[in-house]
């Protein structure tokens, strides 16, 4: 730590306080926002911008960067004044179009959307997972491309800073990802808390009375306090909270949590200090008193000096320039000696798969029997040599998931480690039994970040991660969820355990690829479909209980990209192939349900097809003429799936039927609850002859 004391020039002081005088200006203009932690957090966003993060506003994505996650997203306004005085892109008069169709400045930071924003907040505590995330990221990345240069001292090495208010804290998402981030010793990750007593409903003290800090100690953590309201007089001392990220950089073994004690609208006259700053505007009287406060010109608007304009953005330019500078030489020294990592880091930032990847997933041969789950696992240990960017793990269910790649080493501190190998570089991510974080967590990895991170759970757990599902879609982040026990299958754990409406409930996510294989060679057909795609989330579904393979891994490779395809055609009596009089159509176990139900139809003299539905996303991505060649308009049709049927009726229509489960399960072994809620070849092949024989009447 240096023993200057720091201090930010007259024009930094100015461009804090036109920053606050920005966010009141915007919200007034829009009508609606949040105006007060921007205004009294102005100083704090400067700073990190100005001062203390390495970033590059003409290179928004600069491997080097730090990241910046604003959990209190609501604070939008608190990132976009300052990529505005950055120069990240934004101009003034995009903070004038704050939250309007078309513009810049959404409500809420979205990834993808302005530059310099690198996740998507607004949910509270999200971010705090992401930023989780992230931190965990640049050690993998440190792992797998600079593993002989020590923690800290590579080029991939960055921090990440997350700025979070009461709010994250008292959601339970944060509180699981700081707890695991403590576990995980991630002294990359540096949190500022906005300690200012408001949220919504006013004095936090009515629903928040715990000690964070030590709270957060418990966790792990090293606690900063910075207090702006000792003394007496409110003073936002820059220099304290600059002492304190100093110290949080330099406490490399654990993450730092600043406590920033703060007034919420600071120095608005009359709203500081008041929940009646956080979500509306201050009105014209208020904004007008704030800015007399901060010695600026009441009568202005969005007034920014162009002197204080170009000294903002020259400023970051020249740290950028001299951050860069060494870095660059740094960079290509290193690109030079490691020609094996240099590629892998061109290939995954090309978004190229490896060559040949398709050689090296597993196949299996029609009859054999396991289920999804486990060839999930064999497809896992089978990518693991070829695509080092994959890595992930289980919320505590590791063995139950098959998430886990055989031998490799587990990502955890020295001290933590279990077996050799282990370590801060290693493989398998144990996220405990965080659902919710682990969503978060892989999001915060798939971000622009070089390695792509997968994490299991039951199905039915998916329910205690949707908010990150969610987001994930919304980011078009390419976090893959391996979700195991994927029905009534799961058997005697009973209706707690069954998921029922989760098929449906997560099909109902724009932007989510839900993937059901049928088998074992579909589920190395979906995991390879999967990889191939960077931009979209997607569920993989699979079963507990084994499952006949009745694709060929020819017919995977070709149908299950597709969404869903021909499995077995309608035949006549002697086996050749017509059209079909009736379609089944099935996704996952109730494939080979399907399978055995076309038998019996095919023998009472019904030509039946089977048809394979791994992926309804991708089945509506083909074109007209292959949907209609595989599910014909015209022929009738019954779906078979052992969830609810909502959702099939726009493939049945109807004249269809489908066969589903309306309620939930029961305890008992899987296999009697298949029979007991129809799910048997006879009830399928019963339903759809008088679905048939009613569809000619
Ligand atoms: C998960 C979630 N629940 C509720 C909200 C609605 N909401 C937005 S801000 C806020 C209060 C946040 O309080 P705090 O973090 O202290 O922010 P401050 O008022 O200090 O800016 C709430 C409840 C939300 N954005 N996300
Ligand atoms: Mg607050």
């Amino acid at each position: 730590m240096s023993n200057e004391r720091f201090e930010l020039s007259e024009k930094d002081l100015e461009a804090i306080k036109i920053s606050k005088a920005l966010a009141a200006d915007a919200v007034e203009k829009a009508g609606s926002g949040h105006p007060g932690t921007p205004i009294s957090l102005a100083g704090v966003a400067y700073l990190l911008y100005q001062y203390e993060m390495a970033n590059d506003p003409s290179d928004e994505l600069w491997l080097g960067r730090d990241r910046f996650v604003l959990s209190a997203g609501h604070a939008s306004l608190l990132q976009y004044v300052q990529l505005t005085l950055a120069g990240y892109g934004l101009e003034v008069s995009d903070l004038e179009e704050l939250r309007q169709w078309g513009s810049l400045t959404p409500g809420h930071p979205e990834f993808h959307h302005t530059k310099g924003v690198e996740t998507t907040t607004g949910p509270l505590g999200a971010g705090v997972s992401n930023a989780v995330g992230m931190a965990m990221a640049a050690r993998r990345e440190h792992g797998i491309l600079d593993p002989d240069t020590p923690l800290g001292e590579s080029i991939f090495d960055h921090y990440v800073y997350t700025v979070l208010g009461d709010g994250c804290l008292q959601e339970g998402v944060a509180s699981e990802a700081a707890s695991l981030a403590g576990t995980q010793q991630l002294g990359n990750l540096i949190a500022i808390y906005d300690d200012n007593d408001i949220s919504i409903e006013g004095d936090t003290d009515i629903s928040f009375t715990e000690d964070p800090s030590a709270r957060f100690r418990a966790y792990g953590w090293q606690v900063l306090d910075v207090d702006w309201k000792a003394g007496g007089e409110y003073h936002e001392d820059y220099a304290a909270l600059h002492a304190a990220l100093e110290a949080a950089r330099a406490e490399t073994s654990r993450p730092s949590l600043i406590r920033l004690r703060t007034i919420i609208a600071w120095p608005s006259p009359n709203k500081q200090g008041s929940e009646s700053s956080h979500g509306a505007k201050l009105g014209g009287d208020e904004v007008a008193g704030l800015k007399k406060n901060l010695g600026l010109d009441p009568e202005k608007s969005f007034d920014v000096p162009e002197e204080i304009l170009t000294y903002t953005r020259e400023r970051a330019a020249e740290r950028a320039r001299v951050a860069r500078e060494a870095w660059d030489t740094r960079f290509e020294a290193w690109r030079a000696g490691n020609p094996t990592g240099a590629e892998l880091l061109d290939r995954v930032r090309d978004e190229r798969l490896p060559e040949g990847l398709a050689d090296a997933l597993p196949t299996w041969e029609p009859g054999d029997s396991l289920a999804t789950r486990a060839a999930s696992g064999k497809v896992l240990d089978a990518l693991a040599p070829v695509l080092p960017e994959l890595w992930g793990g289980s919320a505590d269910l590791a063995s139950s998931n098959n998430t886990s790649m055989t031998g490799e080493p587990s990502f955890l501190p020295e001290s933590l480690a279990q077996k050799d190998g282990d370590g801060p570089f290693g493989r398998t991510i144990h996220f405990g039994i965080r659902e919710h974080a682990m969503g978060g967590i892989l999001n915060g990895i798939s971000l622009n970040s070089i390695t792509r991170a997968y994490g299991g759970t039951f199905l039915v757990f998916a329910d205690y991660m949707r908010p990150a599902v969610r987001l994930a879609a919304i980011m078009e982040a390419p976090s893959t969820f391996v979700w195991t026990h994927d029905s009534i299958g799961v058997g005697e754990d009973g209706p707690t355990h069954q998921p029922i409406e989760h098929l449906a409930s997560l099909r109902a996510i724009p932007g989510l690829d839900v993937v059901r294989p049928g088998d074992a060679n579909e589920t190395a057909a979906a995991w390879h479909e999967i990889l191939k795609r960077h931009h979209t989330p997607a569920g993989l579904i699979l079963s507990r209980q084994n499952l006949t393979v009745n694709a060929t891994a020819e017919q995977a490779a070709e149908g299950v990209a597709k969404g869903a395809y021909v499995l077995a055609e309608a035949a006549d009596s002697a086996g050749a192939e017509v059209a079909p009089e009736l379609v089944l159509i099935a996704t996952g176990s109730e494939v080979d349900v399907a399978v055995k139900a076309r038998e019996i139809l095919q023998g009472q003299g019904t030509p039946t097809r089977v048809v394979s539905a791994p992926c309804l996303e991708w089945f509506a991505e083909q074109d007209a003429a292959y949907r209609e060649a595989v599910l014909p308009r015209d022929v009738v049709k019954v779906s078979v799936e052992a969830g609810i049927a909502m959702c099939w009726h726009q493939y049945v229509g109807d004249t269809g039927a489908s066969v589903s489960i309306e309620h939930f399960g029961a305890s008992a072994p899987g296999a009697r609850l298949f029979e007991e809620y129809g799910f048997t070849g006879e009830h399928v092949a019963e339903v759809a002859s008088q679905t048939l024989a009613a569809a000619r009447a």
